[in-house]
């Protein structure tokens, strides 16, 4: 191809690629961003959805590149004529290589640091980030025990004596603090608007950080194949006011008291032989594996 050809070739894609960026860019942070997954039920899904905000502004430039050139070369570099044959090896492209792996790596790299960045701002983003967070948030917060076992999650509150629930109620605006632990085989525990996701591993304590923004209801589903009934691993959650949350909180510790003194003493792993549950502990209706 002749070297002229070529630089029109190319001037042409540039140009093309450059106005399309400057349409699509916007549009995809401004009209796309806000409804971009997990929403702004959190601080940590909001966090997380900005990301996605501006990930998508990044890889934006990179997918209209590729469809520049691939309708480009479908429409100017099309075969005529009979004879298909490989064109000529292009090499010594400095330059062209120079400017392509500078760019790249210079983009990944802003990426990196911008993830990093996102994770401190945010005390890990809702990520599981085990026992002893490097990304950690301050202040006073609500401890609740986030226990997955095959199949179902239960929720224990050690400041409100020890009381396990099967629905996870969190108060708006407060600070928690998730511990996450199984009693049997590998999960996770996703609660999806929260944007929270840790895994649960039997004798590990995994921390999560939240704080929900706003009152509803949100879903709770095991996020690693776990066993027969893994996809049924579903639970339900809600964000109440803070005067809804200390009114239900004590008087359902003063209602399962009964209960809750049965139960193992609070301890942020547990170990079902030891502490007598056979792993049939919620009863015989739920089947477990031999
Ligand atoms: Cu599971």
């Amino acid at each position: 191809m002749a070297a002229a050809t070529e630089r029109r070739d190319g001037i042409r894609i540039l140009g093309v690629w450059l106005v399309l960026s400057a349409i699509f860019m916007p549009i995809v942070y401004f009209v796309w961003g806000p409804h971009l997954p997990p929403g702004g039920m959190s601080d940590q899904a909001a966090g997380q959805r900005f990301d996605n905000r501006v990930l998508g502004v990044v890889a934006t430039p990179v997918v209209l590149l590729v469809c520049t050139f691939l309708v480009y070369a479908l429409l100017f570099w099309r075969q005529t004529g009979e004879e298909i044959e490989d064109g000529p090896y292009i090499t010594n492209k400095v330059k062209f290589s120079g400017w392509w792996v500078g760019l790249t790596t210079f983009t990944v790299l802003c990426l990196a640091v911008f993830g990093t960045y996102e994770l401190e701002n945010n005390n890990g983003a809702g990520t599981g980030s085990g026992p002893r967070p490097i990304f950690a948030a301050s202040g006073p917060m609500l401890p609740v025990q986030v226990i997955a076992q095959q199949w179902r999650f239960t929720f224990r509150y050690p400041t409100y004596g020890g009381m396990e629930t099967t629905s996870l109620m969190i108060p708006q605006n407060e600070e928690i603090q998730f511990n996450v632990t199984s009693l049997d085989v590998i999960h996770s525990f996703w609660a999806y608007q929260l944007g929270v996701k840790a895994d649960a591993n039997p004798g590990v304590n995994n921390i999560a950080f939240v704080k929900a923004l706003h009152t509803g209801k949100f879903n709770i589903l095991c996020a690693e194949l776990c066993g027969l009934w893994h996809g049924a691993m579903t639970a339900n959650g809600q964000v109440m006011s803070q005067a809804s949350f200390d009114s239900w909180a004590t008087q359902t510790e003063a209602q399962e008291a009964p209960v809750t003194k049965l139960l193992p003493k609070y301890s942020t792993v547990y170990s079902p032989d030891e502490a007598g549950a056979g792993g049939n502990y919620y009863g015989s209706q739920y089947p477990v594996n031999p």
